[in-house]
């Protein structure tokens, strides 16, 4: 397989943490979402995902998947073990709700496109982006509060902790405040020692950039 995917794309992110943690191996192919106006806007990448983002995941027989979330469902569809989803359905749908908060409730809002829009607007984009995370991070909190374990659900890893990680990456990365999100904070730092979380992080992946100046 082959992930298009960029070092602090948190979407990219997300499916970097589920290869490692079911162990599968994959070639990187990164895409610069700021050099020469964003490398996902080339009709190249736009071949790959019309929607202009990442990742995508090519699969062995040349086909392509986009859509984290989507990707996630057929790793764990396609290589079951080890899960990232609990058995039990109710369990399942709260790890996707948790999950949907992250990838419909706040993602969107603070993607680099939408920050961007709103900069040519004149609009604050980072005071923006602090709040939105703010408030989605604040109900996944507040939603998290019945299922919590030593992961958001239970005491497994599941895609609820793979949307968390980069999203409280991102948090900081606009300032939002965090201190009282005890239970985000906890989870964060159990899972954030596994090896596939550790091996999945931004600034482990071969394109990152130090000083981080773009993204
Ligand atoms: N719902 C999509 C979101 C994808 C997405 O927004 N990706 C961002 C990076 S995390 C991107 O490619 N942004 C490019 C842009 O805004 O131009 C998914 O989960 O794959």
């Amino acid at each position: 397989m082959r992930l298009y995917g960029y070092w602090r794309s948190s979407a990219s992110w997300r499916v970097r943490i589920a290869l490692a943690w079911k162990q599968l191996p994959y070639d990187t192919v990164a895409v610069h979402l700021v050099r020469g106006g964003g490398e996902q806007r080339s009709p190249a990448h736009r071949a790959r995902n019309p929607m202009a983002q990442l990742p995508v995941l090519e699969l062995d027989d040349g086909s392509s998947l986009s859509q984290s979330v989507a990707i996630l469902e057929y790793l764990e569809e396609r290589y079951p073990t080890p899960p990232l989803l609990p058995s039990e359905p109710v369990a399942r749908a709260r790890v996707r709700c948790l999950t949907e908060i992250v990838n419909s409730g706040i993602q969107p809002l603070q993607n680099l496109s939408v920050l961007g829009a709103l900069e040519q607007a004149g609009v604050d984009s980072r005071g923006w982006a602090r709040r939105v995370i703010r408030e989605g991070l604040c109900a996944l909190e507040a939603s998290a509060a019945g299922t919590a374990g030593r992961c958001l659900v239970g005491d497994a890893p599941s895609f609820a902790d793979l949307a968390l990680v980069p999203q409280l990456y991102n948090a900081r990365r606009y300032g939002a405040p965090l201190e009282d999100l005890q239970l985000l904070l906890r989870v964060e730092a159990y899972v954030s020692q596994l090896p596939a979380f550790v091996a999945a992080h931004a600034d482990r992946q071969p394109d990152a950039e130090r000083p981080a100046v773009t993204g």
